[in-house]
């Protein structure tokens, strides 16, 4: 099986995501063209991407990262924990069906946000965070060992998800933000940390040819990735970045 996506398109409304930067205007014509070559990067790697509509009512759309939890068969839909992000599960939900996975969900007063979940071959992080409560942990956790995994919950760090603060470079080993997030849990694994002040370089992407993706501008975490044998990418996704997304929120990959 070719590896695939999800992916969402940019509304309007976009100008008005969630953002904990303050006051910097989004610019929709350039977060489309990035988003643009964010698909294009993924495609160039040959990964089949299948892109759901822009829904002009959810400004925060396109990080379709967290509303579903992809683990194996099963797609868990997410109750994500900013209100106004809720009416994102469903379209996503109904992609995900038709991919065939089996689906599952997660009910109040649970919540979860799909960026607060690594997996690292088959261990399953959650990240507690303001968007993902215990109920939300523990709801993903029952589906997680149901699955085969096993689940290890854990603090978020102090960024607004888990994956904000560290990411995948293939099945064992990580980038990680030791500014925002403790590498405790991870002790064991093989860790690549980002440079001093770069630490909005840990949302990288590891894609199916081995490749890393990296967010532009942060070029001595760049070099510690080359150095330690990765081959990476960057893309622009200042726009994004604008209302706290990176590169893994803007996807969904199995
Ligand atoms: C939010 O605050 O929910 C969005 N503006 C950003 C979500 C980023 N998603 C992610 O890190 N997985």
């Amino acid at each position: 099986m070719s590896p695939s996506a999800l992916v969402r398109g940019v509304p309007d409304s976009f100008v008005h995501a969630i953002t904990s930067t303050g006051p910097a205007p989004i610019d929709v014509t350039l977060a489309r063209s990035q988003h643009g070559d964010y698909v294009a990067a993924l495609t160039g790697a040959g990964v089949d991407v299948t892109q759901v509509d822009a829904d002009e009512r959810t400004p925060d759309c396109p990080f379709v990262e967290d509303v579903a939890v992809i683990l194996g068969e099963a797609a868990v839909v997410t109750r994500p924990g900013a209100v106004s992000r809720r009416g994102e599960v469903g379209p996503v939900a109904v992609a995900l069906a038709r991919a065939g996975f089996a689906m599952r969900r997660m009910d109040a007063p649970a919540t979860l946000d799909g960026g607060d979940v690594l997996t690292l071959g088959d261990s399953v992080y959650i990240g507690l965070s303001q968007r993902t409560n215990a109920k939300g942990a523990e709801a993903l956790a029952r589906i997680a060992g149901e699955m085969g995994y096993e689940a290890i919950t854990v603090d978020s760090g102090r960024a607004l998800h888990l994956k904000s603060g560290i990411n995948a470079l293939g099945d064992d080993a990580v980038l990680i933000a030791p500014e925002w997030c403790d590498p405790g849990p991870f002790a064991g694994r093989r860790v690549v940390e980002t440079a001093p002040g770069e630490q909005a370089a840990a949302n990288v992407l590891s894609l199916a040819d081995g490749a890393v993706l990296v967010p532009a501008g942060y070029p001595a975490t760049r070099e510690r990735l080359e150095n330690a044998g990765y081959t990476t990418r960057a893309i622009a996704i200042s726009e994004f970045a604008k209302a706290d997304g990176g590169l893994t929120c803007l996807s969904l990959r199995w």
